[in-house]
C-alpha cells in the first residue's frame, strides 16, 4: 500500500548541512540544481521489463501520464515557494500540516493535507482509490527539517538526493543528519556511485563540482546520492 511506497528525500546543504534562512534559501537561485530539482521530482521511472506482454500495458500507461510523483512538504516549506510556482506543476503535492486543511489559507483541491507522512499517504490513498488523485510513481520529501527528520525515522525511507553548496552561507536552518562522503561504518547512509545516480535519476547528471555563476561570487555545485538498506 501506498503508506509503504519508497521515499526519497532531496534536499540542498552547505557543507554544514544549512538549507534554509528566514523562511526561504540561504542561497540566491541556482537555476542548475532549481532545474535538477523540477526535472527529477517530474520524472516518473518506467517500469522493469519482465520479459512479459503485461510489461507493454504498464508502459503504455507511463507514457500516456496516468502516474503521478508526489512531493511531500510540511507547512512551512509550502509557504516558502513563490505562490505562481505552488502548487509544484505535474505533481501531486502534499502538505504536512497539525492544523487541518480548513484552518490553512489557500489550498487549492488537489494538494492533499495530513497531520504527518503516514496519514497524509493514507489520505491520498483513498482519493486514488476514489479517481480524484492519479497513481503514484515515486514519493519525495522536500522539507524542510522537522519533516525531513520524521521521514529519516521512516524504514521506507532509503533514499537521499543531496546537492551539495560549496559555499557557507549564513542559515538558521540545518538537515538533521550527517553525511559524509567517505563511507564510514558507523553512518547507516552510504554514498552512492555517480553511475546508481544517473540510473535513479533517469538523466545524464555532471560529475564533480558544477560552477554555478550567482549575482556576486563563484560557487560549486555536487550532486550525490545516497542510500540505506
Ligand atoms: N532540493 C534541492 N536540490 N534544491 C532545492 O532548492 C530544494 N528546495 C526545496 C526542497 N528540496 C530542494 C524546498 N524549496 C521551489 C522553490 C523552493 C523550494 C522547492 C521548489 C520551486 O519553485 N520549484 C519549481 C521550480 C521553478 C523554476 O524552475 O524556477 C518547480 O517547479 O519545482
Amino acid at each position: 500500500s501506498l503508506t509503504q511506497i519508497p521515499l526519497t528525500l532531496i534536499v540542498a546543504a552547505t557543507a554544514k548541512n544549512g538549507i534554509g534562512k528566514n523562511g526561504g534559501l540561504p542561497w540566491p537561485m541556482l537555476k542548475k540544481d532549481m532545474g535538477y530539482f523540477a526535472r527529477v521530482t517530474k520524472r516518473v521511472p518506467l517500469p522493469k521489463n519482465t520479459g512479459s506482454v503485461q510489461s507493454d500495458a504498464l508502459k503504455e500507461n507511463i507514457l500516456s501520464g496516468t502516474q503521478r510523483n508526489v512531493v511531500i512538504m510540511g507547512r512551512k516549506t509550502w509557504e516558502s515557494i513563490p505562490p505562481n510556482f505552488r502548487p509544484l506543476k505535474d505533481r501531486t503535492n502534499i502538505i504536512i500540516s497539525t492544523q487541518g486543511r480548513s484552518q490553512l489559507q489557500d489550498i487549492p483541491d488537489d494538494v492533499v493535507v495530513g497531520s504527518d507522512i503516514a496519514s497524509a499517504l493514507k489520505n491520498l490513498e483513498a482519493m486514488v482509490k476514489d479517481g480524484k488523485s492519479l497513481p503514484v510513481g515515486r514519493a519525495f520529501v522536500i522539507g524542510g527539517s522537522s519533516i525531513y527528520k520524521a521521514a529519516l525515522d521512516l524504514p521506507q525511507t532509503n533514499r537521499i538526493l543531496l546537492t551539495r553548496i560549496s559555499k557557507e552561507y549564513d542559515c538558521d536552518t540545518f538537515f538533521p543528519e550527517t553525511l559524509d562522503e567517505h563511507n564510514v561504518e558507523s553512518s547507516r547512509w552510504q554514498r552512492k556511485s555517480h553511475a546508481e545516480l544517473r540510473d535513479f535519476v533517469g538523466e545524464e547528471v555532471e560529475e564533480g563540482a558544477v560552477p554555478q555563476k550567482t549575482g556576486d561570487e563563484e560557487l560549486s555545485l555536487e550532486f550525490q546520492l545516497f542510500g540505506r538498506s
